[in-house]
């Protein structure tokens, strides 16, 4: 029973000294797991000298559909300034930078951004639904949700970068119907 007793005090001590180099081992599964899950599995992303080009993406287009919108995250983490100027994808005939924006009546329009986007010294801009956008026009193949389609994109000073732009399924995130109605 005294035996008993000690082995089983010297048990707990052993299992409580293990369990602090163990938990910090949980800890650090716990955090990479979290931050794995809380990227989705699809995130991608491509560098171009200080550019980093995150997450280009594009939503599943209606049957009928003429256009497609591109989406993505640049940062820019140099000194200076550069701009997105152009953009070409062997699915589109063309493809422009659009920039969306809602004007004194209220309503969204869109217009094409002819001098490009500027992506400032040290910051971020976001291409996303209702803001700046790529639209993908000519389509040569209809972009499939969980597929990924090529494209190049240039910027004035960095150059040129091939990117993939991921198909999402439509979701319930405000669409872009806009470009349906209006033609890109
Ligand atoms: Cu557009």
């Amino acid at each position: 029973m005294r035996f008993f007793s000690r082995a089983s005090a010297h048990a707990i001590a052993r299992s409580r000294f293990r369990s602090i180099e163990e938990r910090i081992g949980i800890l650090a599964f716990s955090l990479m797991l979290i931050f794995a899950l809380s990227r989705p599995l699809w995130a991608h992303e491509f560098k171009l000298g200080d550019l980093e080009i995150g997450h280009p993406w594009s939503r599943e287009i209606p049957a009928g559909a003429k256009v497609a919108a591109g989406y993505m995250v640049i940062n820019n983490h140099g000194a200076a300034a550069d701009r997105l100027v152009s953009i070409t994808s062997p699915i589109a005939g063309k493809a422009e930078v659009h920039e969306m924006s809602v004007n004194s009546e209220g309503v969204m329009t869109m217009r094409p951004v002819t001098a490009g986007v500027e992506i400032p010294a040290g910051g971020e801009v976001a291409l996303k639904p209702g803001a700046f956008h790529i639209m993908f026009m000519d389509l040569k193949e209809i972009p499939k949700a969980g597929v990924k389609f090529p494209s190049t994109l240039t910027f004035e000073k960095a150059g040129k970068v091939d990117v993939e732009f991921a198909v999402e399924a439509k979701s319930n995130e405000p669409d872009h119907s806009q470009h349906q109605t209006t033609g890109g």
